[in-house]
């Protein structure tokens, strides 16, 4: 995926990151600092790592600049509240830079912290891999304490399989593509659907008074929305 149109683009980033937004909003606050291990980021320090390396790091290399990211501990926001306002705040500063490059920018050199040269398009295109990388670590963290999450586009694993074609002649097993592509009568999804994306409204806007079960959540269901 070559990264050549700034707005396809910054439309993109921010559609990932309302999907962390969203995910960082089923956090409770009473375990925004809780680790599996002693020494380990904790959901606070992942949330703080994803915001504040975009901005510091992403944000200022990307302008030829040295990274100014220094850590993602409590000192950067402490308290869920905090916490979510830092990654809104992190977010719409890297957002205001990216939106100054020109397509001549998105070709040249930047170098990573390491000193290696690197295309910008393609520096961005590793910054959306990095949150989602993290964003999965958050969700991971919150399934080990029985918190629930949305799933990312709207539907479960057991959702997917449900509206999944199916062997006939063994239900275990998925169509095969060459049964899949001539088109089988009747069933119209080889591929999970897109769309039903669930999201809070404001970018979790309520979460920052309290934090609410994810029932709140509303539905939109255009697939153009991933
Ligand atoms: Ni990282």
């Amino acid at each position: 995926m070559q990264i050549q149109d700034l707005g396809v683009f910054l439309d993109y980033l921010d559609k990932i990151h309302r999907r962390t937004v969203r995910v960082a909003c089923c956090i409770p606050a009473d375990k925004l600092e809780w680790s599996f291990r002693e020494g380990k980021f904790t959901i606070g320090d992942l949330v703080r790592h994803i915001a504040a390396i975009e901005r510091y790091m992403y944000a200022e290399t990307i302008q030829g600049k040295p990274s100014r990211y220094s850590g993602c501990g409590p000192e950067l926001a402490d308290g869920l509240e905090d916490v979510l306002l830092f990654q809104d705040r992190m977010h719409r500063e890297s957002v205001e830079i990216i939106s100054r490059l020109g397509p001549e920018d998105l070709n040249r050199k930047c170098a990573t912290p390491e000193g290696t040269p690197i295309t910008v398009w393609k520096w961005l295109r590793a910054m959306v891999e990095h949150e989602v990388h993290h964003r999965g670590q958050i969700y991971i963290y919150l399934a080990m304490l029985d918190v629930p999450t949305p799933p990312l586009y709207g539907l479960t694993s057991e959702q997917v399989m449900e509206r999944s074609i199916r062997d006939s002649a063994d239900p275990r097993l998925p169509y095969s593509r060459a049964v899949c592509s001539s088109g089988p009568r009747g069933r119209k999804y080889c591929v999970p659907r897109i769309g039903s994306l669930t999201r809070r409204s404001n970018a979790c806007k309520s979460s920052l008074r309290s934090t609410k079960s994810i029932s709140e959540v509303f539905t939109i269901s255009r697939s153009e929305d991933v």
